[in-house]
């Protein structure tokens, strides 16, 4: 079990530690920002959030940036001044802004000044604006501050430190609290026991810090640990592989729609610096593990997390990955598949997941906190099974199961027969009501640039693969699949006529 002191500053903790000479942040251009620098400068920050923006602890505010080093710097600031940090997305439109801004009850905002138009469009009521990276005189980093230590706020080991939101591929948008103690939770329990840093190693990945994904892996694991990250505006597939060889990056985090896209862009790149490649945000097909595997000879560490729960709760490394399994519960956690009245199904059997841990959901005034947490247990609203060798595999979210004349198909199996063909690079399967089936299996696909749109070809290829009832009837091909923010399929939208 997890022990922490009864007041405790998360942003303290991983600020206090390294020599000063270390390097926490580097950037494609310019020099990297020691430990040192960023202690100093994230005090600069608390003296003047504290100071001239008059925060005061228990305020919540929101920051808004491309991952940046100052962004890292204002969270850690935010937090280390006993204020709640509310990340946001840089893509986030004015509408969802002020949504969220106006479920945190947001009081100031940090802002880089390049996302600014789009904060002040959604017209926060009482929201406080400061701009960051600008040339104006009242800029945040050009004020005049104290250059003298800052000394922390003394929190509450479980006092809110943040509010994240669900990415919401439906619905309204659920702000999640975490505690100072979640923070830390989260590097004592996956990163610890998974991906066992040591201080040389260098992370990047392309999950923004506004994600809680992004902002494990690029702030609260390098820093727990001594080490360093390279933070990118731009971390796409295209971007990932020169920026891991230039870096010499040990530690990746990306999206499994990324690790198979990269395939097509890592030409001559040196990939020997990395250790240890995460995928998770969304299930990692089997058939994605193995392209990997053999271009690479890395082996992915498949992983589960999610925002009510900060970061990731089940995974495995190593020798203990089991491809097409999403792993154990991570050190900390547990987890069982249970019914829907909460009794655990046998193994081998799908049924809901449901974990609990040292992280636990708590959304923010919302009634659907009645339908996550039962009984103690956070349902995840995935489904899996657990094998008798106690691997957790996934089957797919609970609501996306196809029902086609009385046979249960999970999308995710299909999307990863379709996977296999060399050609297809995304796949989404769905399913379509029917009136003499229920539903019927529609997949959508995305092709290798200059590849043939051939759905006959591709549903032969299927049948060779899977037993004919999960053939897709209908193949629909796209340029891009639809997805969230933080990248997550939209599967309701390929449901809607729109699309087919
Ligand atoms: O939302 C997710 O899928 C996720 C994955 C890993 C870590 C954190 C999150 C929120």
């Amino acid at each position: 079990e997890l022990r922490y002191p009864q007041r405790l500053n998360c942003a303290a903790e991983l600020l206090t530690g390294p020599a000063p000479d270390r390097p926490v942040f580097h950037t494609p251009t310019g020099p990297a920002w020691t430990y040192g620098e960023l202690r100093a400068r994230v005090d600069r920050l608390a003296h003047l959030l504290t100071g001239d923006l008059g925060v005061v602890p228990g305020n919540r505010v929101l920051l808004r940036g491309p991952t940046t080093p100052w962004l890292a710097a204002c969270w850690l600031a935010v937090l280390k001044a006993g204020g709640i940090a509310v990340t946001v997305l840089a893509q986030q439109r004015p509408q969802e802004l002020r949504t969220m801004g106006e479920i945190a009850r947001v009081q100031h905002a940090l802002c880089d000044i390049r996302a600014v138009d789009d904060l002040a469009k959604a017209d926060i009521p009482g929201l406080r604006i400061t701009t960051y990276g600008g040339d104006a005189p009242d800029d945040l980093l050009r004020r005049p501050a104290p250059d003298t230590p800052y000394r922390a706020v003394d929190t509450a080991a479980d006092d809110v430190a943040l509010i994240a939101f669900t990415s919401g591929t439906t619905g309204r948008p659920k702000g999640c609290l975490h505690f100072h103690r979640d923070v830390l939770a989260i590097a004592d329990t996956f990163s610890k026991h998974v991906l066992r840093p040591h201080e040389d190693d260098v992370f990047a990945g392309s999950p923004p810090l506004g994600f809680t994904f992004g902002l494990g892996g690029l702030l609260v694991f390098p820093m727990r640990a001594g080490a360093s990250a390279l933070l990118l505006e731009q971390a796409g597939p295209q971007q990932l592989p020169p920026a891991i060889a230039g870096h010499r990056v040990s530690v990746l985090f990306t999206a499994p729609t990324a690790y198979r896209a990269m395939l097509d862009h890592l030409g001559g790149h040196d990939l020997s610096s990395l250790r240890r490649c995460v995928s998770a945000g969304e299930n990692l097909p089997a058939a994605t593990w193995r392209a990997w595997h053999e271009r690479t000879g890395l082996r992915l560490i498949n992983g589960i997390g999610a925002t009510e729960l900060l970061h990731i709760f089940i995974s495995a490394a190593d020798e203990q990955i089991r491809p097409g399994t999403t792993g154990v519960p991570v050190p900390g956690w547990q987890a069982r598949v249970q019914d829907e009245h909460g009794v655990p199904v046998p193994d081998g059997r799908p049924g809901l997941l449901a974990v609990r841990g040292p992280v636990g959901c708590r959304y923010l005034a919302d009634p659907r906190q009645g339908e996550y947490v039962r009984d103690g247990w956070n349902i995840t609203g995935d489904t899996y099974v657990r094998e008798s060798d106690g691997y957790f595999r996934y089957v797919a979210r609970a609501d996306d199961m196809i029902v086609s004349a009385g046979y249960n198909i999970a999308g995710p199996e299909v999307e990863d027969a379709l996977l296999r063909h060399p050609d297809v690079v995304e796949a989404a399967v769905v399913g379509r009501p029917d009136e003499a089936r229920g539903q019927v299996v529609v997949a959508f696909a995305v092709v290798r640039a200059g590849a043939r749109r051939d759905a006959e070809a591709l549903r032969a290829f299927v049948k060779e693969e899977l037993a004919p009832y999960k053939c897709p009837r209908e193949i629909v091909f796209l340029d891009a699949l639809p997805r969230t923010a933080t990248g997550k399929l939209q599967r309701f939208r390929l449901r809607s006529s729109g699309y087919t």
